[in-house]
């Protein structure tokens, strides 16, 4: 299996994540990504590329272009205006408020464009965020051009990202920008897969109207987790999409067995979408050990999720997204990569 990375993903390392009212260091941070790279040494995944150059062009076809320029520019603009700390939005066009007007002020367009104040931006955040959906778009032209399997190892993440909002340490869109790709590329219809812990409400919304793109994912239920308004079971898509969204929320202490249950039925309606790839949304925040998340997923499961990814027989592209259990991050994710492989 190629792997597509850059160490461009260092550029983003906020100093603070806003959590329970304490800035902390972030969860989501570069050692991460180093951890992952050395799990892949140790199984001898050393199959690795550089991403070409990130096609904004693309990018636009997920991403509200404006939305997109003002992360490319935001860094400028919080400085010219005399910050230098990293950026928290704190004011959003919430409920009874406006949506159609964009602030002109850097720190009212700030949050305008988020869904969460977790998420600080600092000054290399656009050069990682750009270089994440690069590599997605690199490992997805593989797959177009015929590769089995293909892994993006994308940092920052991406599924929480929507059209236009930021959130949840999501900036772009990774796996919808490489499920876009595999449509332009060829493909007539994409399953994108998410089994990250958190509900990918980014994918979800971009794809919400379309019947080319199926969205599944599993999840810790919204009613207890982030990113809590988005992610029931009644979510089903509409218009077009109507049906094309699957979402099986799962309680507090899910194990592997009510969990891997929730896969199978996940990838039976993948198979009875008859999909020309699929694309995944990695996440393995569902460790049992993970510091922010609740299901109880063990080391030696995560084989048997590649194993029955793998038995959907589709060229498949595995896009990383949350886990922080960093000293278990990299084994648990070569797990699932290992256990494709292997059948
Ligand atoms: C904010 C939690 C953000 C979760 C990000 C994540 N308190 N998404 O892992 O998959
Ligand atoms: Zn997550």
């Amino acid at each position: 299996m190629k792997v597509v990375l850059s160490g461009d993903h260092a550029a983003h390392f906020p100093a603070g994540e806003l959590y329970l009212g304490e800035l902390v260091r972030p969860f989501e941070c570069p050692e991460r990504w180093d951890h992952i790279v050395a799990a892949l040494d140790a199984v001898g995944m050393d199959d690795r590329l550089a991403p070409d150059p990130v096609d904004l062009g693309r990018v636009g076809a997920v991403h509200d272009g404006a939305y997109v320029e003002f992360l490319r520019t935001f860094w400028a603009e919080w400085t010219a205006a005399g910050h230098t700390n990293d950026a928290i939005p704190t004011m959003f066009p919430v409920r009874g408020l406006r949506h159609d007007r964009v602030p002109d002020d850097i720190d009212g367009r700030l949050g305008y464009y988020a869904l969460a104040a977790e998420t600080s931006i600092t000054a290399g955040t656009w050069q990682a965020a750009a270089a994440a959906a690069a590599i997605a778009q690199t490992a997805q032209r593989l797959l177009s051009d015929g590769e089995e399997t293909a892994f993006a190892l994308c940092r920052p993440p991406g599924h929480h990202a929507s059209a236009d909002q930021f959130g949840g340490y999501c900036f772009l869109n990774n796996a919808a920008i490489a499920a876009q790709g595999c449509l332009v590329d060829g493909a007539d219809r994409v399953a994108v897969l998410d089994v990250d812990f958190h509900h990918g409400n980014g994918t979800q919304s971009i794809f919400w109207e379309r019947s080319d793109v199926l969205f599944a994912s599993l999840h810790g239920h919204p009613a207890d987790a982030f990113p809590y308004f988005s992610g029931w079971g009644d979510e089903t898509g509409s218009g077009a999409g109507e049906g094309c969204t699957l979402n099986l929320p799962m309680r507090p202490g899910t194990g592997f067995d009510e969990w891997g249950a929730a896969l199978d039925l996940a990838c039976d309606r993948i198979s009875a979408f008859g999909p020309d790839a699929l694309v995944v949304s990695l996440g393995v925040d569902t460790f049992e050990a993970d510091p922010i998340s609740f299901f109880r997923l063990a080391t030696d499961d995560y084989p048997s999720v590649g194993r029955r990814i793998g038995r959907l027989g589709l060229p498949t592209l595995y896009v990383m997204e949350g886990g922080y259990a960093v000293a278990e991050i990299g084994t648990n994710t070569v797990n699932v990569l290992r256990g494709h492989l292997d059948g």
